[in-house]
């Protein structure tokens, strides 16, 4: 009998899935592989089902003959191991990113003989509505909070973008692209202050309130399903702090990081530039522990983020206070640097990692952007945050559309840059 090979990325079977199961079973034995959690976390979206269940799921279809895992989004590996005589697929993946995996499933099969069907895909309003109630909950707090924690243990290297806004949120949600041979997309968001403050046309000075930052959260949960890592700045006042914990925590934000200064914070990429006062050990160890004692959920992280290097007092003071801060009940360390080489925050991290092997290392390569993750990922660093360059490429698109139709006195010129009228009314799916 000939074998016939599909596979699910899927938290539920839906009529769309079973039309190709029985359109499968007209050719052959049917085996059905089920995406892992990592694979389908970045191919797709995360699951909101168990591995086992979606396991379970495929194996209680009557048509199935054998139900495999397929650990990677490309399918070299399944279809070496099975060698079927078909893959069948909804005909969805003939466009966008997915075309990559068709091209893959295709140089595969043509090696042996094999075949591919392609399935219309079922579109239609009880699959729409099915979709939609997946995503939405996603986007639920409760779901969502505890996302960045999961995605630390699956992930050798969690990778978050800037968002500022709703627009901001749907590219860091929907961008996913295809580069030789993989797909990838980000796995979280960073609500940066800098960004936040500088969309409002403040300086990054905690000037924007807290109410305001939060309705920025509001605009961002609105329109997204991914985690969520909050700039919290200094935290302010301790006594503020643990109120801004539990908005956080209810808001559905996974992880707040405040960094070790006082007073009147100024960014730290101004560096020594700008008198910046650091806190003292025992300060902000005390608000972490404030704000550790005030949190509700086991879900919610709250990251120390240490400016030691940035004010230049040196690596043992730096690692000091990662120790205290832990000891404290960090859920992780942050570590910053403006140096152009990423060589003192490697260093950090080597020897941090030598004494403690667990809690999650973040780090924000702006200036030491030469890195790359996977050299992160070799010195023990959890999650990578691009901090600031969505709107750093915004702003220079901008002012140079701006100038130009002032320039020429009409708006022709500037077209073919522009994102087409087409494109701009459709970029937001409507319920
Ligand atoms: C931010 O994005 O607001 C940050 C990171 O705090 S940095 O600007 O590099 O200090
Ligand atoms: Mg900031």
């Amino acid at each position: 009998m000939k074998k016939v090979y599909t596979c699910f990325c899927t938290d539920v079977i839906h009529e769309g899935h079973l039309n190709i199961i029985c359109e499968a079973a007209k050719y052959g034995k049917v085996i059905v592989g089920v995406l892992s959690d990592e694979a389908m976390i970045r191919f797709n979206r995360f699951p909101t089902v168990s591995f086992e269940e979606r396991m379970e799921m495929a194996r209680g279809i009557r048509e199935v003959s054998q139900v495999v895992v397929q650990n990677d989004v490309m399918y070299n590996k399944v279809i070496r191991e099975l060698r079927p005589d078909y893959v069948i697929h909804g005909d969805n993946w003939l466009e966008g990113p997915m075309r990559a995996i068709r091209d893959n499933v295709t140089s595969l099969l043509t090696t042996y003989g094999g075949q591919i069907i392609d399935v219309p895909y079922t579109y239609n309003e009880r699959v729409k509505i099915l979709e939609d109630r997946i995503k939405a909950k996603l986007a639920m707090p409760e779901y969502r909070r505890k996302r960045l924690r999961q995605l630390i243990g699956i992930r050798p290297i969690v990778k978050a973008i800037e968002v500022h806004s709703g627009i901001t949120g749907l590219i860091a949600e929907k961008t996913i692209v295809e580069h030789q041979g993989e797909l990838d997309q980000f796995d979280a968001m960073w609500i940066s202050s800098l960004c936040d403050s500088t969309a409002k046309g403040k300086p990054d000075i905690e000037l924007v309130d807290m109410t305001s930052r939060f309705r920025t959260i509001d605009d961002v949960t609105e329109v997204t399903t991914k985690p969520i890592i909050f700039d919290g700045d200094t935290g302010g006042q301790t006594e503020h702090f643990v109120y801004t914990v539990r908005t956080l925590e209810k808001m559905g934000v996974s992880a707040v990081i405040i960094e070790d200064k006082t007073g009147l914070k100024k960014n730290s990429l101004f560096g020594t530039e700008v008198e910046q006062t650091q806190d003292s050990i025992q300060g902000f160890s005390g608000k972490i522990a404030a704000g550790k004692r005030a949190q509700l959920t086991d879900d919610f992280m709250i990251i120390a983020r240490i400016e030691s290097l940035i004010l230049e007092r040196g690596m043992e003071d730096a690692l000091n206070r990662a120790r205290a801060f832990v000891e404290a009940g960090a859920d992780g360390i942050m570590i910053h640097s403006r140096k152009k080489s990423p060589a003192e925050i490697l260093e950090f991290c080597d020897r941090f990692r030598q004494e403690d092997k667990g809690t999650p290392l973040v780090v924000v390569p702006s200036s030491f952007n030469s890195i790359t993750e996977a050299e992160l990922t070799d010195h023990g660093v959890n999650v990578v945050i691009y901090a600031n360059q969505l709107t750093r490429s915004a702003f220079p698109a901008m002012q140079k559309t701006a100038e130009d139709i002032l320039r020429y006195h009409r708006a022709q010129e500037v077209d073919s840059r522009l994102l087409p009228i087409k494109d701009i009314i459709t970029l937001i799916n409507e319920i």
